[in-house]
């Protein structure tokens, strides 16, 4: 972009300012929003035809803001847009819409970490579904496309797990028709965003309507069939939606939520978990060091045997392959930003004014990059993750699944998913850097790395040895 960064100015709390009014429309918000922070420290007042938002990074207000005694989610103009498709649903609810809390309780169990067993093996399925294309792509020696198959990985697996539903992704070449509908209505939610007040954007808005159009009837569809089959059972999510009554007044979910919430879990369930995947393996590819002892890992779990059985209770042993998911996702957390909004006008920082309701986003990367992290954050390393370190930090340096009581739901689906995949790849492939790609965050609602390649080749016997006699003493942490 050949636009100039906006400068800023000092407001009288001392807080800079930066004035984007003038910026062309579109464009990376989240990227936009790292440099002005890196530019003018951990805090930012962010200002666009009027309004401000403040942008923070600093841990002590992130400490303060995480406290939900004072600060509430808050549904920011960005949020506000994919209500569009979602309204109720879980992710874009208002805190005290009646169905937030309503669907919260009910489905809640079917997110707690021993639910995970009853997904386990519909997520291995996916696995080996997206392995068997690797396979192919090994044997005829071509590079697959990274972000295109963990999305197809991850729709299959919300879909099969959450609702009974197979989108079959890996038979097609092209995205499943509801990801590139769902993937349009997520692009025009963002689009306006930086609408300049008073544009046309007729034929836009009449092109979204179409896409949210289909969407609704493609879950119709999938809502429509669990009822005609007569299945009762409270398993996945859309049985506790259809079956399970509130506590507090008897009532199951209506259908107009249940489709808000189908359509949330699809996003929310395939997006991220795919970006985090795609980071994942761009860091392993880039440093084998680390590959080796993920390796080492899943060899140590599950041998030389070509076709490895993993168990629910495997994926929990494979600790050093979890605190590289969250090395990645400390770098580029997939769902970048989080929006605050304080419950009574109040200071933070001592000195900074927050008027009860205005936004404050937190840029969860920049946070990621705090001194907290050390002298070189930009440096990809899981050893900061192990239970030590990770004992040794304040628990707010660390917000990839957002804060509070609206923090993620699907954090424990997501890592079980996501852990058992990368051994799974890193256990049966040598990943060869065929292009040297070089990283470029492609943003939609979440990021992901634009265009990366890699060529699987099958790990013989041999190369298992030699990757375990690489490998500097047992017990040494990774660099
Ligand atoms: C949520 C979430 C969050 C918060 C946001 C705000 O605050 O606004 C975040 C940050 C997140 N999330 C993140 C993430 C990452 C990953 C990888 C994920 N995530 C994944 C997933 C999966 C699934 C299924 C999900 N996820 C889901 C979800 C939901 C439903 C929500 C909403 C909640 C409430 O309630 O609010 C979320 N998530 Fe997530």
């Amino acid at each position: 972009m050949s636009h100039t960064p906006p400068t800023a100015h000092t407001e009288s709390d001392g807080i800079p300012l930066v004035d984007v009014s003038d910026a062309p429309p579109g464009g990376p918000l989240i990227q936009a929003a790292m440099g002005h922070l890196r530019r003018h420290g951990p805090v930012v007042r962010h200002r666009r035809h009027g309004r401000d938002t403040l942008f923070v990074a600093d841990l002590d207000l992130v400490t303060e803001l995480a406290d939900d005694r004072r600060f509430a989610k808050h549904i920011n103009p960005g949020l506000e847009a994919v209500r569009s498709l979602t309204a109720d649903g879980l992710f874009t609810a208002y805190n005290d819409e009646p169905n937030w809390a309503k669907a919260h309780d009910i489905l809640m169990p079917a997110f707690a970490l021993g639910s995970m067993r009853t997904y386990h093996p519909a997520m291995l399925d996916v696995s080996r579904r997206l392995i068997a294309g690797w396979d192919r792509a090994a044997a005829a020696g071509i590079p697959v496309d990274v972000p295109g198959d963990m999305t197809r990985m991850t729709l299959d697996t919300i879909g099969l797990t959450g609702f009974g539903y197979d989108f079959g992704s890996f038979e097609s070449e092209e995205p499943h028709p509801f990801v590139s509908a769902l993937v349009r209505g997520l692009a025009w939610s963002m689009a306006r965003i930086t609408d300049k007040p008073g544009d046309d954007h007729t034929a836009r808005d009449l092109a979204f309507r179409e896409d949210a159009d289909f969407l609704n009837s493609v879950v119709d569809e999938v809502i429509d069939h669990r009822v005609a089959s007569g299945d009762t059972s409270t398993d996945d999510l859309l049985g506790l939606m259809l079956q399970a009554r509130h506590p507090a007044d008897d009532t199951t979910l209506d259908h107009a939520n249940i489709r808000n919430q189908v359509i949330t879990f699809l996003i929310a369930g395939h997006e991220t978990t795919s970006g985090a995947l795609s980071f994942s393996l761009y860091y392993l590819l880039k440093h084998p060091a680390v590959l080796r002892l993920v390796q080492r890992e899943a060899d140590e779990l599950w041998g030389d045997t070509d076709d490895p059985d993993p168990t629910y209770e495997d994926i929990g042993r494979l600790t050093y392959t979890r605190q590289v998911l969250n090395e990645a996702l400390r770098l580029w957390p997939t769902a970048a930003a989080f929006s605050r909004s304080a419950r009574e006008d109040t200071v933070i920082g001592g000195r900074i004014k927050v008027a009860a309701g205005s936004d404050v986003i937190v840029i969860t990367p920049m946070l990621h990059r705090q001194p907290v992290w050390g002298d070189n954050p930009e440096l990809f390393d899981p050893a900061r993750f192990t239970a030590e370190a990770a004992a040794n930090r304040s628990p707010h340096a660390f917000k990839p699944f957002g804060t509070g009581e609206r923090a993620c739901i699907g954090r424990q689906f997501a890592l079980h998913e996501a852990t058992m995949l990368l051994a799974m790849l890193a256990h049966r492939y040598r990943f060869v850097d065929q292009d040297d790609y070089q990283l470029e965050v492609k943003e939609t609602l979440t990021l992901k790395p634009e265009g990366l390649t890699l060529t699987p080749r099958p790990r013989t016997t041999a190369d298992r040895d030699a990757d375990r006699a690489a490998l500097p003493g047992f017990g040494s942490a990774a660099t």
